[in-house]
């Protein structure tokens, strides 16, 4: 479980604090003509007046996490292609966010993340295994969102803004210090849940953090196509809260930015919305093919910007980074990857019937139908020995593969 610190935070330009919703004045609300960087791709430090630097110690712990962070990415797509799973949307390249948002929070804090931020919801404390047995197609997974105050992973887009904005407005009436950090993407901003979140968020006054993930793609839609505003953040100021741009691939930066803006909603400064800069190195998922919508070259680009290379730059520079240390993370990091591999390799008893089941208490008209078409489909197709479906679709695969 990660626990904040509010050690090198400082805070949003012109945050107002209070209790109730005031309008503000308007540059108090703009994000900054730059995303805020504190460490850049060369590994140096760049100084922001506003913004300090997280210290060394803190920094080294939280390279830890990104270490993990790529090796679950890395392992969840061969999983993927080794058909253990059916689907994993990556995060690699977007690890920096991804742990960024897990440790700015406290226990008591709610995450509210969606199918791209695993590596957010295991860094949070889930064990890796819940969250990722739902995307093998058994309903048997999922993790019980209450035990880390973690809700489920929404792949419908920017319901789960509406949701977080419930959670931290209901904190509010209780009195209760919790803040709530909801995770999107840039397509998920053209949403109206988006819209209404936000809204709704700032008149309230609610305690919430909004980060967007800009990666610049919605699987093939590029943000120019979905936005023609200075930037994601600016949109804050329609709706009187304040919006802030962050290199997305500066860990110090992001853990100084929202942790910021979750000291803020903390103390009753209510809402603010961050946008991320960063990029999807990969796919949208596996069903994509995303050199139909851009080319290598546009990837390359980002490849120098790698969130883990930088840190790990910064940390070695100080020599806070060592041989040693490296190689000790490398060996947690495979363990994590260890775990996850041994328990998807794991068999299990799969019955075809249950997708009919459990969703209405009677079964509509087109289910029984379907429900039957499949029952045929098996008989005729069924080894009478294992029942197992003869076009080969349980997977055999054994053994402790990488
Ligand atoms: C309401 C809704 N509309 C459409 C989709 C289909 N869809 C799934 S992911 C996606 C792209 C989202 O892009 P973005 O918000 O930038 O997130 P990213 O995948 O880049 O992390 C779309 C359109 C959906 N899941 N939900
Ligand atoms: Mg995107």
């Amino acid at each position: 479980m990660s626990t904040a610190t509010n050690e090198g935070r400082g805070s949003m330009i012109g945050a107002a604090a209070g209790n109730a919703a005031q309008p503000t004045a308007d540059h108090a609300l703009l994000p900054s003509a730059q995303p805020v960087q504190l460490i850049d791709p060369e590994g140096h430090h760049t100084h922001d007046d506003r913004y300090p630097l997280p210290d060394g110690q803190k920094l080294l712990s939280v390279y830890g996490r990104l270490v993990a962070g790529r090796r679950i990415n890395d392992q969840a797509n061969a999983l993927v292609r080794q058909g253990r799973m059916a689907v994993y949307p990556s995060s690699h390249g977007q690890e920096a966010c991804q742990v960024a948002a897990a440790v700015v929070l406290d226990d008591q804090d709610w995450l509210f993340p969606t199918y791209r931020d695993t590596v957010a919801v295991i860094t949070r404390g889930v064990d890796p295994l819940e969250v990722l047995t739902l995307l093998r197609g058994d309903w048997h997974g999922g993790y019980d969102p209450y035990e880390h105050r973690v809700a489920t992973q929404a792949t419908p887009l920017a319901t789960q803004l509406l949701h977080a904005v419930g959670v931290a407005h209901a904190a509010k009436l209780r009195g209760e210090p919790t803040v709530v950090l909801a995770m999107c993407g840039d397509g998920a901003t053209s949403e109206g849940d988006f819209h209404e979140a936000l809204n709704f968020a700032a008149v309230f006054h609610v305690p919430v953090v909004f980060l967007i993930q800009n990666n610049e793609f919605a699987i093939s839609v590029p943000l120019k196509s979905q936005t023609v505003a200075p930037s994601l953040a600016h949109k804050a100021i329609g709706y009187g809260m304040p919006g802030e741009r962050v290199d997305g691939n500066d860990l110090a930066a992001l853990l100084s930015v929202l942790g910021s803006a979750v000291d803020r909603a903390r103390d009753g400064g209510g809402p603010s919305l961050i946008e991320a800069h960063t990029y999807r190195m990969q796919a949208h998922t596996n069903a994509d093919d995303a050199t139909r919508y851009r080319s290598a070259d546009d990837v390359e680009r980002w490849v120098p910007k790698d969130p883990i290379l930088r840190m790990r730059t910064y940390l070695r520079g100080l020599n806070l980074l060592t041989d040693d240390g490296e190689r000790a993370l490398a060996v947690e990091a495979d363990a994590i990857a260890a775990a996850i591999r041994n328990g998807l390799n794991t068999e299990v008893d799969v019955n075809p019937g249950e997708l009919f089941e459990y969703v209405f208490s009677e079964k509509t008209s087109q289910l029984r139908e379907q429900a039957e078409q499949l029952r045929e489909e098996l008989a005729r197709g069924t080894d009478a020995e294992h029942g197992a479906p003869i076009d080969g679709a349980t997977n055999q695969t054994k053994g402790d593969r990488p």
